[in-house]
């Protein structure tokens, strides 16, 4: 039955994906969610929001001792973050691979990062790197009442259930 496909666990990964303050800036928040629905990717949640030095520390605790850090930290808080979760089978894969290469001069055309920016500093989206990872992120960035369960109309469409 449709219904029980649809809720398997192969359909339901989620990832956190963040429009960062360059891409909100310049106004690319239209055109990344535009490239997520269209894969067909299910939203689950979103936010704008300005974020706070702790959710940033956390975010990035496994780049603390790189030199870049505190401008990294600086660079995500001047301005608003607009936070994402999408969900879908192998989201976490497939939206590394929309995101493309974390320097920018070596992303490939047709990702997000290889059509909209040429530096590693200015990279305007983040996307989890692992399952694990993205529901760590996940619960950081959101509350559990801020995800919306829906049932998508065109799961045949989509997977070959
Ligand atoms: P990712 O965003 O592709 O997962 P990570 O290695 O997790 O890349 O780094 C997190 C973020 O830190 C990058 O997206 C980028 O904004 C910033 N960053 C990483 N490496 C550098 C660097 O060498 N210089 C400046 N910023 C960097
Ligand atoms: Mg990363």
């Amino acid at each position: 039955c449709l219904h029980y496909s649809s809720a398997a666990p192969e359909f339901r990964e989620r990832t956190l994906i963040a429009v960062k303050p360059d891409g909100v800036q310049r106004r690319l928040v239209g055109e990344i969610i535009g490239r997520f629905e269209r894969r067909g990717f299910k939203l689950v949640g979103i936010k704008i929001l300005q974020a706070s030095e702790g959710i940033l520390a956390n975010h990035y605790h496994d780049l603390q001792r790189k030199p870049f850090y505190p401008a990294l930290i600086r660079y995500m808080a001047s301005g608003p973050v607009v936070a994402m979760v999408w969900e879908g089978h192998n989201v976490v894969k497939s939206s590394r691979l929309m995101v493309g290469e974390t320097d920018s001069s070596q992303a490939k055309p047709g990702t997000v990062r290889g059509d909209f920016s040429i530096h590693i500093s200015r990279n305007i989206i983040h996307a989890s790197d692992s399952v694990e990872v993205a529901e760590k992120e996940i619960g950081l960035w959101f509350h559990g009442a801020e995800l919306i369960d829906w049932e998508t109309k065109d799961h045949t469409d989509l997977y070959n259930v």
